[in-house]
């Protein structure tokens, strides 16, 4: 058995992992003690990551139009496209779409055959979806793209504003550290701006569940309320700043009612976070998607950061503005450059940017103007201006905005090549050429985290099937188009020293991103490197950037920018909030294969306000419909009185493979912010009905169940197999009728039950005394097996007593809610009543919230609920 040290490769916290591999498999994954983003702690995720390797679902060799071929026919095949696609119809006709998964290396040769050696700046990727307001944000504010904080400010900082972020469940050991720094000094003030009230709320003194999308009027009020109240620190403005009294002008007499109105806010409320602000030198304010994600987001981000600017509380313990990154390198792709409108390094397109870049790359083909970020991208795509197309490491079919217009883009392009580690994905369907990637654990590379944190992910194993890195598959294809000299790199430490050399070069200081000094690390160094934050200068000036006061703009001054608040428009009934579950990442690609990660949010579902699911005549549990212009969605219906009224959220997660429309994005316009091309993917508007439902059904299969023409169906994996429900329209003996044939080559020995009479079916089938499947259909889903109990089918011995009084077969334990312990509500609630009265109790007693610590919130709102039921009671 060997230990091996990686990198986690979800969120952009960016845990250190500990691998422990036996031969060909790894065995277990724990927290890096040592690795300084974590300290040894792991979310649900994380420690889920062995079990998220091997073969099921993966793309094992390359596939041209859905046959396959060798590597060397896959490789030939795309350089005589590229070469072909650029003869007849010029290199802007050529477009890669990247990802903030990929690692630096993998990122930087893409970026570099692309801008340097084929003349088309068309390269953007998923991380425009993600952190390009946030990159906008800084360049106009700080004139480069610099992240000023660390964890560390989080623990050091006295009041921390959390502005569209639910951090419990999407940064959960950045969450776990801050819950501690607030128990180590209890006078620390957190606040949390989101308008629906979620488990990071948890650990607020004050939650400011503002309207969606008015962010931008609570931080312009705020600078109005600093001016008003001499909060302003005159002395850092007047020396390192310009624009403030364009930006107040611009702003005008927003006073504090005005804010609380236009934002849904009670002006007491208000007002105690406008002081709390003004009267607390370390300030944090940590921000995420709920601000990027918006036709203004730029704004809203440069909003933020104004009042930072206006207080000098930026470059210096506890005190900056905190965009946390989200995917595992989004940070790193910003370094290489790996949007479409930068240009390589930080550096973007200034004649002698583009000059200088061009001499380090010895490009012959340099281009010399920024390319079309993803948005317009696909869009050019669908209008068929572009013809080639190499998507990598993202599912675009799934999270760009307007499903319709992707897949159109999709279709239309004349040539696809899908790099993915995943055979099955809705924009793997559309591929002409599909790439098996090695994802993490089979790679070798470098990360950099939140906090500008550049950490090493190792390869533990040896690539399943034919699979190759990324970085290998794009450098055999530029040495096939005969660019062997620029692109001879024998492994990824030689990829790694030469961007580290670009970041260095001509720096001189001017630029913030500079790593110049890892530029000499030998194989052997690179092999063992340990997390290092940069700079990383040669000069070993390794001094925080903007500590100085100094920024990176002509003048060495921040910029406050001048911006005036602007709501979105509601339309329709509901408003639609988009956003991230607890445990799972994004598509589901990996996190859907892991049974324990489905239980805390099993089936595709809808949260809506309590009230407004009433007036809808809906329940929990039923089938509702969202549909607006674009398209539709169907889920169960979940009540979340902690959702306003007028509103709902749909997790991102679902795609194709996992439920029949469950792809939020169908409802999402593709409308972006100018300055930066985010979509607005957290707003859209849609009407909200009930599905009439004649049949529910729950199905376990060994196999997928193939339901398509079902009215909804959602899927999860459990163990030895899958379990679907579905709903119809149609009488359980119609729907029985049309699952035949998905179930019939099953069956082998069967065993069924009908009671014609009152819709109720079940059936059960067999292979070699194994289950292959177990059908259960009713009107009434409440007479349906449990969940839990269907989850242990594999494990049962086939026959006609499985389908006579399942339901007392085992006891429900209720709603997952620790899934690291498989510890479900009615459980808590059991030991709630037995004594159990604080997290710890019940971890004394359950071992619920012992180990990742990310159900701890939810923990605490049963026992707060319990609480007072018991006090209602009374
Ligand atoms: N479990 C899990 N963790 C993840 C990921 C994952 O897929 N799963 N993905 C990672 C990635 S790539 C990213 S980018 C991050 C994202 O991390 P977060 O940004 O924390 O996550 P989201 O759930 O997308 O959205 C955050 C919040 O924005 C709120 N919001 C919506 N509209 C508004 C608004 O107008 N104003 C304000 N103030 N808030 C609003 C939503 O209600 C939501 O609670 O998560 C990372 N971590
Ligand atoms: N409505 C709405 N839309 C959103 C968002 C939202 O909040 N609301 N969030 C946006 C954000 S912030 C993000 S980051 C995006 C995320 O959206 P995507 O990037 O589309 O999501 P993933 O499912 O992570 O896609 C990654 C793909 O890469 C594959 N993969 C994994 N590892 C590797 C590897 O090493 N190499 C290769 N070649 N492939 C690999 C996986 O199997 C998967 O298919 O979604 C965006 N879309
Ligand atoms: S918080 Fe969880 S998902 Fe994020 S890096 Fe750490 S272990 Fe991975
Ligand atoms: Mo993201």
């Amino acid at each position: 058995m060997k230990e091996c040290n990686t990198t986690c490769p979800y969120c952009g916290v960016g845990c250190g992992v500990r691998a422990e591999v036996e031969g060909a498999k790894v065995i277990k994954v724990v927290g890096d003690g040592d690795h300084p983003a974590n300290a040894g702690r792991l979310c649900v995720k994380g420690t889920a990551l062995a079990e998220t390797l091997g073969d099921e679902g993966r793309l094992l060799h390359p596939q041209l139009a859905g046959e396959r071929v060798s590597w060397n026919h896959a490789i030939d095949t795309i350089a005589t496209k590229i070469r072909q696609t650029i003869e007849t119809h010029g290199p802007e006709s050529i477009a890669m779409y990247l990802s903030g998964q990929l690692l630096s290396e993998d990122y930087y040769v893409a970026n570099k055959l692309m801008k340097g050696f084929l003349g088309s700046a068309n390269v953007d990727t998923n991380s425009r979806l993600c952190m390009s307001s946030a990159v906008a944000a800084h360049k106009r504010a700080f004139g480069e793209d610099i992240v000023p904080c660390t964890y560390a400010d989080l623990d050091t900082c006295d009041l921390l504003v959390m502005v569209g972020s639910n951090a419990a469940w999407t940064h959960p050991v950045v969450y776990q550290r801050i819950v501690a720094a607030k128990k180590d000094n209890p006078d620390k003030r957190i606040v949390v701006i989101d308008p629906r009230r979620t488990a990071t709320c948890d650990i607020a003194d004050l939650h400011l569940q503002i309207k969606p999308g008015s962010d931008a009027y609570v931080f312009s009020g705020l600078l109005n309320h600093l001016q008003n109240n001499s909060a302003i620190d005159e002395e850092y403005v007047a020396r390192h700043t310009r624009g403030l009294p364009d930006t107040l002008a611009a702003i005008g007499d927003l006073d504090m009612d005005t804010v609380a109105e236009s934002c849904g806010l009670d002006p007491i409320e208000l007002n105690r976070f406008y002081s709390w602000y003004a009267n607390t030198d370390r300030t944090v304010t940590m921000f995420s998607q709920g601000v990027k994600q918006s036709a203004t987001g730029t704004d809203k981000c440069n909003a933020i950061i104004n009042c930072h600017l206006a207080t000098g509380r930026i470059g210096k313990s506890g005190a900056g503005p905190f965009s946390i990154t989200g995917q595992p390198n989004a940070m790193g792709g910003r370094e290489v450059g790996g949007l479409a409108n930068q240009l390589a390094a930080h550096m973007d397109f200034s004649p002698a940017e583009i000059d200088r870049v061009q001499r380090f790359w010895e490009a012959p083909d340099m281009i010399d103007a920024p390319g079309l970020k993803a948005v317009d991208l696909f869009q050019a795509a669908a209008d068929g201006k572009i013809k080639f197309l190499w998507i990598m490491a993202t599912n675009p079919a799934v999270s760009l905005p307007d499903s319709d217009m992707v897949k159109r883009a999709l279709e239309r392009c004349e040539f696809v090549v899908v790099s993915d580690c995943t055979e099955q994905t809705d924009t793997a369907t559309h591929a002409d050429l599909l790439l098996p990637a090695a994802p993490w654990g089979e790679k070798d590379g470098t990360v950099t985290n939140s906090e500008r944190v550049i950490s090493r992910q190792r390869k533990l194993v040896a690539p399943t099937g034919e699979a190759r890195p990324d970085w290998q598959i794009i450098t055999d294809v530029a040495q096939r188009l005969g660019l062997k000299q620029y692109f001879d790199y024998p492994n990824p430490a030689a990829v790694f020293r030469e961007h580290a050399a670009l970041s260095g070069f001509e720096n001189e200081g001017s630029r913030a991103f500079d790593i110049g000094a890892l530029a000499q690390l030998s194989d052997e160094e690179y092999a063992n490197m340990e997390p290092i934050r940069w700079p990383v200068r040669t000069n070993d000036d390794d001094s925080e950037p903007l500590a100085d006061g100094r920024f990176y703009t002509a003048d060495g001054r921040a910029k406050i920018v001048p911006l005036v608040p602007e709501l979105p428009q509601a339309q329709n009934d509901i408003t639609v909030n988009t956003g991230r579950l607890r445990d799972q990442w994004h598509s589901m690609t990996r996190t859907g294969r892991v049974p324990r990660l489905s239980q805390h949010r099993d089936f595709f579902s809808i949260s809506v306000n309590p009230e407004d699911a009433a007036k809808a005549g809906l329940v929990e549990g039923d089938l509702a419909q969202l549909e607006n212009s674009l398209g539709m969605v169907r889920g169960l219906v979940m009540l979340d009185p902690g959702i306003a009224r007028g509103q709902s959220f749909i997790p991102i997660h679902w795609s194709e493979q996992f439920s029949t429309l469950g792809k939020v994005s169908q409802l999402i316009p593709a409308v972006t912010d100018p300055v930066s091309g985010q979509p607005q993917s957290k707003f859209s508007c849609a009407n909200i009905a009930a599905v009439p439902v004649a049949c529910w059904g729950m199905v376990f299969s060994k196999d997928p169940l193939q339901a398509e023409g079902i009215d909804y169906w959602s899927r999860i994996a459990v163990k030895g197999g899958y379990l679907t429900i579905i709903a119809d329209g149609r009488s359980p003996a119609r729907v029985a009728e049309f699952l035949k044939q998905a179930l019939a080559d099953k069956k082998q020995s069967v065993s069924a039950y009908s009671d014609a009479e009152h819709g109720d079916l079940r059936e059960v089938s067999s292979n070699n005394g194994r289950i292959s499947h177990a059908l259960f259909l009713h009107p009434d889903r409440n007479a349906l097996p449990l969940r839990a109990w269907l989850s242990t089918l594999a494990d049962q011995t086939p026959g006609w007593e499985l389908l006579a009084g399942f339901s007392s077969e085992r006891p429900d334990t209720g709603k997952m809610i620790c899934s690291c312990w498989e510890v479900g509500e009615t459980e808590i609630v059991t030991a709630i009543a037995a004594g159990a009265s604080s997290v710890e109790a019940l971890g004394d007693a359950l071992k619920c919230g012992t180990q990742c610590g990310s159900c701890i919130p939810e923990l605490k709102a049963i026992l707060y609920s319990e609480d007072e039921q018991i006090r209602n009671a009374g």
